[in-house]
């Protein structure tokens, strides 16, 4: 069942051969490989419009469908469907019966769709070898998969289902269409690709079509244009063309089949099998004592016991053993591990060769195609669809890859049709985006879920508890003009760890002059031992004193650390966690000032007087404060996302006096933590989440920051590429890398300035080859998470100014916040999105957005500057 390169090659030209035995006049009635002419002639080309019927019959499902086709330009349609239960007494009843079943649907479909006083056109998908003379008839050759109705073989089945509809007077359907299921799902897809030319199914049976040159199909009439031929695939093999790779168990199941001798090769590939192949193999295995000790269960021995589902499921990429074990528990076979593991092998090997085998097929045809164009290379698209391609964990992949080893020349794209031989990439991208639109409704949820934490993190109680922590800084006012001196100030936590010596004049000549010095924080180090951490800090102090001859200098420090720390004064931080890129050991519940004054004296080379710790919201505030009074809101939208705000005395419980304000740093990074928020995360945000140091930790950070941004959007790629909408279906190790969709990329591509071009030239950049749809799309996605991006801080921020205007029990509040223009503040959609934002759910808040440039750094300085002051007023 291990089929090299060579033996698919061999299967790839075996099959061009029966395509072309199938394709001419005489050698056609003794082709086992039919090649049927499906009078389908083009693709659409974007002008059709109109309302029409659709039955689909001979999948795993039997579907009605109500599609309405607009021609606005947008190629949009609509579908609606239902589901009909196909019964044994249908699928292996009599002709009239089974026709008389499909009308009583449609008419049930139309009475529920309310569309019986429409005369309305009906496509039949029918999903089973038919000869055609023309779109409106088919003569049925044989039926395949789970079907056999008597007396409709060699009969025309449209003729049958206009006999069984003129039964029911209350709808007037004209059927005009008879189609193969490939050729339902080749038009789907031609619909959005203008390449697609191959159909293709892989479900309950398997069969492609494609579009074939006129001049090569002796069997109708014209050379002129192209055709799609239904090429039934599935018979391939059954004149023993193939019985050289037939094992003892492909044998054993055709035995046991409805058709014996019959689709040999779709018996080898398709879903309704290979759950049985695996029984039988299993069961020899089991005989000759190699699994479950030789016992032989009641299972075993019952054909159908084992089904895709089961092969599926036992080869899921987490959790396949656990399932194999359960399935096979479940089956009475109380397997050991090693059984598991071999059974589990087993399933690998079966669905394994499916994929190959359906490949070499499908890789005959698409050289077929370009030997048609006389292309050496040729682009194209794939139209696809099936439950066994659609639902298996690992066929999908498989199959590209052999695809693509087997026909280097030709560059495919593998398009998913969705809702079956419906409509619509455009849906399936609305799908994938649509969590990700909040309506207003939402975002006042969200505002008012965010006020309640808010609320909560201020009380005694809550302390230990709240997901929202609400930290006192011991930051009481803004500077009032009198500070002056030399301060030194450290800024860790961002993209950039700085040192800073600030120089702040008072009176007239009131200034503040900042020199810094940026140093990386290597990986290694802030995932390394707290000791090695502040070590590297002390080291890059060192660097920057001598850098400004300063050493000497017994200067006050100013800490910006941007992280959660509970304070007991300005001086004392005890970090709650870490979060953004930071793990280093023995540092969380330690007091990082004290951290910081051990390795200076470790290093015993300066002395430095730490005065203050802060967070670079506190900071952020402050700079701006010095401006402008009014400002008592800082906003960090970077790296990581939080936000702090002065809040009066009397409302935080945890800190003694009730007089005046206090900076609350809030550390909203944590909001819905503890899963209040969990019904607008998506999956994609799930995986990001499960990807991060932090797991289940920082929820609504990883919605709003830029650490995270990036991989949201790499994960919606992802998941939009293994659809087939992206990049040929193709995920390359570039997409497959976490973290290379910096949110750096995001600004650029979604900003309005950027063509095109530059964004697939930004996509090359990152290894990613695109088309001009696919920059589309990606432009699309990232302007989507952006824009959620900018509402869900939007909404934080709203809960937090009418706290404010509460406090202040006003009408009104003017209010400053000062956003910094980080790495996501200074995306052009995301802060105009939040001052919208805000602006809708505080309609009561004029709130100014007030960019400082200065970062933090100056704000800690002052803060220590007011602290050295307060000291030393303590003092006398
Ligand atoms: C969905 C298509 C239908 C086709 C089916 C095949 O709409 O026309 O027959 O896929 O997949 P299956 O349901 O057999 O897995
Ligand atoms: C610059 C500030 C710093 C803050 C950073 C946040 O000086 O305190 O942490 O901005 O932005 P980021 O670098 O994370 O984008
Ligand atoms: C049928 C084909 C059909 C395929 C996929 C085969 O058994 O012969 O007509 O396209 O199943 O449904
Ligand atoms: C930290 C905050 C910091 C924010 C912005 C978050 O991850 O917990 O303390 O203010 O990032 O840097």
């Amino acid at each position: 069942m291990r089929l090299s390169d060579d033996v698919l090659l061999d299967v790839m030209a075996r099959f061009q051969a029966e395509m072309v035995k199938g394709l001419g006049r005489d050698t056609n009635p003794t082709a086992t490989v039919k090649m049927l002419p499906s009078f389908v002639r083009s693709l659409p080309d974007g002008s059709e419009k109109g309302e029409f019927l659709a039955v689909d019959l001979g999948g795993s499902q039997f579907r009605a469908h109500q599609v309405k086709v607009f021609d606005d330009g947008r190629q949009s349609s609509q579908l609606e469907s239902k589901s009909y239960p196909t019964p044994k007494e249908v699928t292996q009843g009599n002709g009239a019966e089974l026709f008389d079943y499909i009308a009583d649907c449609l008419s049930d479909f139309m009475e529920t769709r309310n569309l019986k006083n429409k005369k309305l056109p009906l496509g039949f998908t029918f999903s089973f070898p038919c000869r055609q003379t023309k779109l409106e008839e088919g003569v049925l050759l044989a039926w395949t998969k789970h079907f056999r109705v008597r007396g409709v073989q060699d009969t025309d089945v449209v003729s049958s289902l206009r006999r069984a509809l003129q039964k029911h007077q209350d709808i007037d359907v004209d059927v005009l269409a008879l189609v193969n299921d490939t050729v339902g799902t080749m038009m789907t897809c031609g619909y959005d690709d203008q390449r697609c030319e191959v159909g293709l199914i892989i479900g309950t049976g398997t069969n492609a079509c494609y579009m074939e040159e006129m001049r090569h199909i002796s069997l109708v009439e014209g050379d002129e244009g192209r055709m799609c031929i239904n090429t039934e695939w599935g018979a391939f093999g059954d004149d023993g063309a193939l019985d050289d790779l037939r094992t003892e168990f492909d044998r054993e199941l055709d035995l046991g089949s409805l058709n014996p001798g019959k689709q040999l090769f779709e018996k080898m590939i398709s879903s309704l099998y290979l759950g049985e192949l695996v029984r039988l193999i299993l069961l020899k295995m089991t005989k000759e004592g190699l699994l479950f000790n030789g016992k032989v269960s009641t299972a075993l021995l019952t054909k159908g016991k084992i089904e895709m589902k089961h092969v599926s499921a036992m080869e899921k990429y987490k959790e396949g053993l656990s399932n194999t074990k359960e399935i096979l528990t479940g089956l009475n076979l109380f397997p050991s591990e090693e059984d598991c593991v071999a059974v589990q092998h087993v399933c690998t090997i079966v669905s394994f060769r499916s994929a190959n085998l359906c490949a070499a097929a499908l890789a005959a045809i698409l050289t077929r195609l370009r030997e048609n164009k006389k292309l050496l290379r040729m682009r194209t698209t794939v139209g696809i669809d099936g439950g066994l391609y659609k639902t298996h964990p690992k066929f999908a992949k498989r199959l590209h890859k052999a695809v693509r080893r087997l026909v280097p020349t030709c560059d495919v794209r593998f398009l998913l049709s969705a809702g079956g031989s419906g409509r619509g990439a455009r849906r399936r991208l609305d799908a994938a985006l649509a969590p990700f639109l909040l309506p207003p409704g939402t975002l006042r949820e969200v505002r008012d879920k965010m006020r309640a934490e808010l609320e909560y993190g201020l009380k005694r109680e809550a302390q230990g508890k709240a997901t929202v922590k609400m930290l006192p800084t011991y930051v009481c006012g803004t500077p009032d003009g009198t500070e002056k001196g030399k301060f030194l100030a450290l800024d860790l936590g961002g993209t950039n760890f700085r040192v800073l010596l600030v120089k702040i004049k008072s009176g007239r000549r009131r200034s503040v002059q900042m020199y810094n010095k940026i140093f990386a924080i290597p990986l290694e180090i802030m995932q390394g031992t707290g000791e090695e951490l502040f070590d590297h800090i002390v080291q890059c102090i060192a660097e920057f004193l001598e850098y400004m001859g300063i050493k000497g200098a017994r200067l006050p420090l100013g800490f910006t650390f941007s992280f959660p720390c509970r304070q007991a004064s300005i001086d004392k931080g005890t970090l709650v966690g870490w979060t953004k890129g930071f793990k280093a050991t023995d540092c969380e519940g330690e007091d990082v000032v004290d951290m910081l004054r051990e390795a200076i004296r470790r290093r015993n080379e300066f002395d430095l007087d730490i005065v203050a710790v802060v967070n670079d919201t506190v900071g952020t505030m402050m700079t701006c404060g010095y401006e402008d009074p009014n400002c008592e809101i800082g906003l960090i939208a970077g790296t990581g996302s939080n936000v702090c705000y002065m809040e009066d005395m009397k409302n935080i419980e945890i800190v003694e006096g009730n007089e005046g304000k206090m900076c609350i740093n809030t550390e909203w990074g944590a909001f819905g933590d503890n899963g209040c928020i969990d019904y607008i995360r998506t999956k994609y945000d799930r995986e990001v989440d499960e990807g991060s140091l932090n797991p289940g930790k920082q929820r609504y950070e990883k919605m709003t920051s830029g650490m995270y941004l990036g991989e949201i959007v790499r994960q919606i790629l992802i998941d939009l590429t293994k659809q087939g909408l992206l990049f040929r279906g193709h995920i390359s190790e570039s997409l497959r890398k976490r973290g290379i969709f910096e949110t750096k990329f995001l600004s650029q591509i979604e900003s309005d300035r950027l063509a095109l071009l530059q964004v697939r030239r930004i996509l090359q950049q990152l290894g990613l080859d695109s088309t001009c749809d696919d920059s589309i799309i990606v432009k699309e996605v990232c302007g989507v998470v952006s824009t959620r991006a900018a509402r869900l801080c939007g909404a934080g921020l709203a809960a937090v100014v009418e706290k404010k205007r509460e406090n202040r029990g006003v009408e009104r509040l003017q209010i400053t916040v000062v956003p910094l223009p980080s790495a996501v503040c200074s995306f052009a959609l995301f802060s105009t999105v939040l001052r919208e934002t805000v602006k809708e759910l505080a309609p009561q808040c004029d709130v100014t957005f007030m960019l400082s440039e200065d970062g933090s750094g100056k704000g800690a300085a002052l803060i220590t500057a007011v602290a050295k002051r307060l000291h030393n007023v303590g003092q006398k």
